[in-house]
């Protein structure tokens, strides 16, 4: 008889045993398969979207992949997003995308060419669609930055908006961030009250791959440091009041961890500063690979202290749990 008690109150137990597996379902690191670098995320129309940078030499990097997710769990691959094919000064080294949706419409910005010196051609491009899947096409015919101002290559955009409704890119490689006032339809710049275009932001120890977000009323500034091909590879951050700054380095928040992966850096966040819970998307080499190129696209938990202080970001194989899009 106790034998039957216990088998019938483990049977009733069974249907909540079974529903508390299914809530545990994680994303699992890397979140998607191939090699995808410098991650841009971005929810919209309660979906999550990643545009990364397709991994391979600068000579293949002639396209850009997206890949979507209900619940940043499963993620399914949109193909050649946008193609050299459709920007006619771009050939090679098509980079770190940085999107935006405003008046219907979505904005891819890009890095392509590499570009050495203010003689060659290449730089920030725009693109435009009216689906964040694309296709999208050159919204300029031309870059939107193709010199070097203030010693940064144009390369690494994000595009952040104030709380003003403002849009401002944000950039830079080679050691040189700036920041600059997007005019409404993304075709140019606004020159600031000194009149100047380009107004430099650069942190100490910043190497390339800027962003920025607000929380409780701060501007958060992010930013990769060290060699993007070695293990070093990683990202810190300054808190300011404004978007300009300015920024003192705090500390560095991701980095590789000898046990999970190396070369963790270039960054984005997905925030839900109501529900105060954010993830950093970010790529990092695999442990058995060495090839600069073999990086992968990763989530994790992005967690404060009290202060409001960035704590160390734990990178994991497991990744983070089933989350819908708000
Ligand atoms: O993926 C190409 C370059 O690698 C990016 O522009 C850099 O930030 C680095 O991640």
């Amino acid at each position: 008889m106790k034998h039957l008690i216990s088998s019938l109150l483990l049977l009733a137990a069974l249907p909540s045993f079974a529903q508390s597996t299914k809530t545990i379902k994680q994303s699992g690191n890397p979140v998607f398969s191939g090699w995808y670098a410098d991650p841009e995320a971005a929810i919209f129309n309660h979906k999550y979207w990643v545009y990364p940078t397709y991994s391979a030499k600068y000579k293949e990097q002639v396209f850009l992949d997206a890949f979507s997710s209900d619940d940043l769990t499963s993620w399914k691959k949109h193909d050649h997003i946008l193609d050299t094919a459709a920007v006619k000064w771009a050939n090679k080294a098509m980079w770190a995308p940085a999107i935006v949706q405003k008046d219907k419409k979505y904005y891819l910005f890009f890095g392509a060419n590499d570009i050495q010196s203010d003689q060659e051609i290449g730089g920030i491009g725009v693109a435009v669609a009216d689906k964040p899947e694309g296709p999208f096409k050159d919204h300029l015919g031309k870059p939107l930055v193709d010199k070097f101002y203030n010693g940064a290559q144009p390369i690494d955009q994000f595009v952040f908006k104030d709380k003003d409704g403002q849009y401002y890119l944000i950039y830079g490689g080679w050691q040189h961030c700036n920041i600059a006032k997007l005019n409404k339809d993304f075709t140019g710049f606004l020159p600031f009250d000194d009149g100047k275009i380009f107004k430099e932001i650069t942190p100490e120890h910043y190497v390339e791959g800027p962003y920025m977000f607000m929380r409780n009323g701060k501007y958060y500034f992010m930013w990769s440091e060290g060699g993007w091909t070695g293990p070093d590879y990683s990202v810190a951050y300054a808190i300011g009041d404004t978007p300009f700054g300015p920024f003192k380095r705090i500390g560095k928040i991701l980095k590789q961890d000898p046990k999970i992966a190396t070369g963790a850096g270039h960054h984005s966040v997905i925030m839900n500063e109501k529900k105060n819970q954010y993830y950093i998307v970010y790529h990092r080499r695999p442990l058995t690979e060495t090839d600069g190129n073999h990086r992968v696209t990763c989530i994790d938990e992005m967690k404060f202290d009290q202060d409001g202080n960035i704590l160390p970001i734990k990178i994991t194989n497991e990744g983070v749990k089933a989350q819908k899009a708000k």
